[in-house]
């Protein structure tokens, strides 16, 4: 295998990207050329515009992750973090103050704006920020594609007693970063999803990949938001490629983040075998031909087979880049034919 393409988040994502390039480069991934190319087609509909900038919250963390610039501890924006300009923000009282936006990760976010007002695409945007951050090490080894280059934008329903319909909408991040996802999500609508056109690359990234994975992303506001856009699950449901899948939810809720409730404001059992089977087989209308699933969760292996999806339980936890790696192996084992 030498095109491997996966459709990635933020945090679970750049955390298993890491462990596939780590393992590819050291032979750790069975049937993985050395020097196969991994194109990333990243999420964005987590973005928003804030202060006037645009952030790109699941582009960057892939790209700081991959390009060693990550805070290891926050898993998004940069280590040797200062937050002088935040603090100033709140000092003027401009809101939103719950939104962290350091110092060194507003360059990005001022270079990425600049670029868009100049009129190129989040795609090019994306590719001059990679050549700072991933060309100097991995050249040529990684591509990292924004799904769109339209505006699609995740938001949440959540109760509201004080409004008429006894709702409100939020953005994803403020459901996420403000509210911490304390409070049930009744609804999650991506405004702007539907015509959406998909990014330079990325349907040729699906089809011409020798492998499809999906990783242990947020299934319903990263991977879902992915398959989402137009013309992806077609191409994934066309490509030659084998596509497999990893479970976010291990021991029944997610491991980090608020898949646990964004599973359950759109009906999806919050289980490993839950979200395989929201997926689905590529036999049955799905996309995936096989799901992998942490070891805790071995007793669901037999209800994702019988719903026409291979599945294996193996260690799902990214403790380090050699157990990453391994995940990654047991993946390619999984599907290759
Ligand atoms: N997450 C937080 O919990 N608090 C923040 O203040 C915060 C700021 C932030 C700024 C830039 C960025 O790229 C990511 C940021 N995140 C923050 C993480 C972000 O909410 C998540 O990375 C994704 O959107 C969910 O995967």
């Amino acid at each position: 295998m030498h095109n491997i393409t996966v459709l990635s988040g933020g945090m679970g994502g750049a955390r298993f990207l890491r462990g596939l390039l780590h393992g590819i480069g050291r032979g750790l991934v069975p049937g993985v050329d050395a020097d196969a190319v991994v194109t990333v087609v990243a999420n964005t509909a987590d973005d928003l515009w804030v202060h006037g900038l645009k952030v790109c919250p699941d582009l960057d963390t892939v790209m700081y992750t991959l390009g060693d610039g990550i805070d290891p501890e926050r898993g998004w924006g940069r280590r040797e973090e200062t937050w002088s300009t935040k603090e100033e923000l709140a000092a003027y009282g401009v809101e939103p103050t719950w939104f962290g936006l350091g110092d060194r990760d507003l360059a990005t976010h001022l270079v990425r704006t600049q670029m868009l007002d100049a009129g190129y695409p989040l795609s090019q945007v994306t590719e001059a920020l990679c050549r700072r951050w991933l060309t100097p090490t991995l050249g040529d080894r990684v591509r990292l594609l924004p799904m769109t280059d339209d505006r699609a934008e995740t938001h949440i329903a959540i109760a509201d007693a004080d409004s008429p319909s006894g709702r409100r909408v939020v953005h994803f991040q403020e459901y996420w970063v403000r509210l911490r996802a304390s409070v049930p999500a009744e609804a999650v609508v991506v405004v702007g999803l539907d015509d959406a056109t998909p990014g330079p690359g990325v349907i040729d990234a699906i089809t011409d990949a020798d492998l499809v994975v999906l990783p242990p992303s947020n299934p319903v506001v990263s991977v879902g938001t992915i398959l989402g856009v137009p013309r992806v699950r077609e191409a994934l449901v066309a490509t030659r490629a084998p596509v497999v899948g990893l479970s976010p939810i291990v021991g029944g809720t997610h491991v980090r983040g608020m898949a646990e409730q964004l599973l359950t404001a759109i009906g999806v059992e919050v289980s490993a075998a839950g979200v395989g089977l929201h997926y689905g087989s590529r036999t049955d209308g799905g996309v995936l031909d096989g799901w992998l699933v942490d070891q805790v969760d071995a007793d669901q292996v037999d209800a994702v087979v019988a719903g026409g999806l291979p599945c294996r339980a193996v260690p799902l936890m990214m403790t380090d880049l050699d157990a990453t790696a391994a995940m990654a192996a047991a993946a390619v084992e999984l599907v290759a034919r």
